[in-house]
C-alpha cells in the first residue's frame, strides 16, 4: 500500500459525498498516481464502513467489468469487486430519480443467489453452480462519480465500481438444466431494444464471474456467505439513460424486470 490511512479516509469522504450529493469529480489517481489495487480497496472499505456505520446493510455484492462489451465501452480488461448496500435496492415496475444520480447508465445482469458459503482460491464454475440457489434478471443502474464516466481500473475500484441502483424481478430459477452460456439477454429502452447478448459474453460463462469474486475474497481470507446476492456484470455495454426513460429486461427462461427513471 502507498496511501496512508488518513488519506485514504480523506479519498473515501470525497467518493461518498460525491455520491450522496450527485456531483463529479477528478479521478483521484491523477493526485494520487502512485496507488496501488490494496489501496484502492482499502478507499472501497473505508466508504462501506462509514455507510454501516451510519445503519445501512450489505444486501449484496457485485462483479464488474466482466464482459467484453464493457471492457471495450471503459477500456479495462480485468473485472473489479464492490459491494450493494440497502438503499441500491429498487423494486421491480419502480422509479429512481434521475436528479438523485450524476449521468446514470444501465445494464443487463444475470443475478445468483447462493445458498452455500463460497471460497477461493481455486473457486471454480461447478462449486459456483452447486452453491447457487437460483439466478434471476437484473438491471444494474451504475452512476460513476468521475468526470464524463472516465476512469481507470483503481479510481473506479475505490468508487465502489460505480455501484448506485439495482432492480431484481422476474423468475426465480434453479441452474439445474439450464445453460447460462446461451440465455439470450434482451434490454429494451422505451420500447426498442438498445442492448442485445447472451450469457456467455459474461467471461464465457457467467458463473465463471462469481468464482472469481470468491477467489478475490479468498485472496483477502474472506468468502461468499450462502444467501448472497450477486451480480455477475453487465452483459453489454451500459445504456445512458433520460428522465423518462423506461427500461426493460427480458432473459430468456428467466422472465422480465423494469425500472423508470423520473
Ligand atoms: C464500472 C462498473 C461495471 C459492470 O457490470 O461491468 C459494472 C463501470 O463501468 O462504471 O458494474
Ligand atoms: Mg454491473
Amino acid at each position: 500500500m502507498n496511501l496512508n490511512e488518513k488519506t485514504i479516509a480523506e479519498l473515501a469522504e470525497l467518493l461518498e459525498t460525491a455520491e450522496l450529493k450527485a456531483y463529479e469529480v477528478t479521478k483521484i489517481t491523477e493526485a494520487h498516481p502512485d496507488m496501488d489495487w490494496d489501496d484502492a480497496y482499502a478507499i472501497q472499505a473505508e466508504i462501506l464502513r462509514r455507510k454501516l456505520a451510519r445503519g445501512n446493510r450489505v444486501v449484496g455484492l457485485k462483479a464488474g467489468l466482466t464482459s467484453h462489451g464493457k471492457m471495450k465501452q471503459m477500456g479495462v480488461t480485468t473485472p473489479v469487486f464492490g459491494w450493494l448496500v440497502d438503499y441500491f435496492s429498487v423494486s421491480d415496475g419502480g422509479e429512481i430519480r434521475h436528479a438523485d444520480l450524476i449521468h446514470p447508465k444501465v445494464e443487463p445482469e444475470i443475478v445468483f443467489v447462493t445458498k452455500k458459503a463460497l471460497s477461493g482460491p481455486g473457486c471454480h464454475i461447478g462449486a459456483v453452480l452447486a452453491a447457487t440457489d437460483f439466478v434471476m434478471p437484473g438491471i444494474e443502474v451504475i452512476d460513476s462519480r468521475y468526470k464524463d464516466f472516465k476512469f481507470d481500473l483503481k479510481s473506479v475500484i475505490a468508487d465502489n465500481c460505480s455501484s448506485t441502483r439495482f432492480v431484481l424481478g422476474g423468475n426465480a430459477v434453479p441452474v439445474t438444466g439450464l445453460d447460462l452460456r446461451t440465455l439470450g439477454v434482451v434490454m429494451e429502452k422505451n420500447g426498442e431494444p438498445v442492448a442485445i447478448g447472451a450469457g456467455a459474453a459474461v467471461l464465457g460463462h457467467p458463473a465463471a464471474a462469481i468464482a472469481e469474486l470468491a477467489n478475490h475474497l479468498g485472496a483477502r481470507g474472506e468468502e461468499i456467505p450462502a444467501g448472497t446476492t450477486i451480480l455477475s456484470g453487465g452483459v453489454t455495454e451500459a445504456i445512458s439513460v433520460a428522465p423518462g426513460d423506461h427500461i426493460n429486461l427480458r432473459i430468456q427462461q428467466l422472465g422480465s424486470v423494469s425500472v423508470r427513471f423520473v
